[in-house]
């Protein structure tokens, strides 16, 4: 039976079947993914084949089947049907394992906030670049702009015009006063997307404005640190009324780029790409080398510190061979 990933609970995935029937699985035990080494071998968004287990009468003869499953039956994940495309990142600090973050998007909606808490713009480059790299359009989605002050908004209108020069599409929104939701939701409609970003900035606050029927939790930003909380455990799809749906995600920390090598970094930079082909040399790094075309275009203010900041970071992270927590 085919079906697709609308849920995973650690090593639990709620699988809908092309005729509507919600299982609960597990993945068969010598299930592998060709090819990476990652802690969840399927993900959010995936197709799979499963087999029903009818010996089995029940969740509660399966104890440890997650008490929330919409479902009584049990199935094995037996196969992995090709990906379009998916969102991977390594799993943590140091880690030589990756995790899916979801497959078979249509979109990449990173949530990000300028304050409350403040969203690092290594963090929006290093997600950037990997999806530049898997092939995923991204949308940004500045939330809380209810909250900005004079500079925030500043800030925020200076950012926005950055990534749109990218060629990278920008909305504003607030979940609180509902601004911009419109224009959002014009943006998902009929489509299958990620949402993705910090803890804290409103994913799942989002996603219940969008959804209401979600009823995703959501907690206040902690008050020592005015950061969010990793209030969402859980990946989950929910379908949206105008068509399309929206995955929630666990909030990341940082966002460690898996798979890259070293000379690929510059491919997933936009602007530096481009600006790179006028360097004397082809393999230039863009870091020390004479005759470098991206160091002059930073000089000239014609690509952003930022952006250049960031790209070093992450060729750092690759020098060193591994990975660094960006905030
Ligand atoms: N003022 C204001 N607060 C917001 C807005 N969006 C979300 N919040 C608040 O921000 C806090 C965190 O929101 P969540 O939706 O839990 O954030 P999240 O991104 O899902 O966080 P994780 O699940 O931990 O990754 C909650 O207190 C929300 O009420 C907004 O647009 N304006
Ligand atoms: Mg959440
Ligand atoms: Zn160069």
């Amino acid at each position: 039976m085919r079906g697709l990933i609308v849920r995973n609970t650690g090593s639990w995935y709620d699988v809908r079947t092309d005729d509507g029937q919600l299982f609960a699985c597990k993945v068969k035990g010598n299930f592998r993914l060709r090819g990476i080494r990652s802690t969840n071998p399927v993900a959010v968004g995936d197709i799979v084949e499963i087999k029903p287990q009818y010996d089995t009468p029940g969740r509660n003869s399966t104890p440890d089947v997650p008490e929330d499953s919409p479902s009584g039956s049990y199935a094995l994940i037996t196969d992995i049907h090709d990906r379009r495309n998916y969102i991977i990142r390594k799993a943590s600090n140091l880690s030589k394992q990756s995790h899916i973050i979801a497959a078979n998007v249509d979109l990449a909606g990173l949530i990000v906030t300028i304050a409350h808490p403040e969203t690092s713009t290594t963090f929006i480059d290093c997600f950037l670049a990997t999806a530049e790299a898997y092939r995923v359009p991204v949308l940004l989605i500045f939330n809380k702009v209810d909250l900005y002050d004079e500079a925030d908004r500043r800030y925020l209108d200076a950012i926005m015009f950055l990534y749109r020069q990218l060629g990278y599409e920008c909305l504003a929104v607030s979940a609180a006063t509902g601004d911009g939701l419109e224009a959002l939701i014009g943006e998902l409609r009929g489509k299958t997307t990620l949402f993705s970003g910090n803890s804290g900035v409103g994913k799942s606050t989002l996603l219940n404005r969008l959804v209401p029927e979600a009823r995703a939790k959501t907690a206040e930003l902690s008050t020592a640190h005015d950061q969010g909380q990793h209030t969402t455990t859980f990946s989950e799809m929910y379908d949206l009324a105008v068509g399309g749906s929206i995955i929630d995600t666990p909030g990341i920390r940082g966002f460690g780029t898996f798979d890259f090598e070293r000379e690929e970094v510059s491919h997933y930079f936009r602007e530096i790409f481009q600006t790179g082909r006028h360097c004397r040399f082809g393999n230039c790094t863009h870091t020390h080398e004479p005759g470098c075309a991206v160091k002059e275009a930073l000089g000239n203010h014609e690509i952003a510190e930022s952006r250049y900041q960031s790209y070093l970071s992450m060729l750092e992270d690759k020098d060193e061979g591994k990975y660094r927590e960006h905030f």
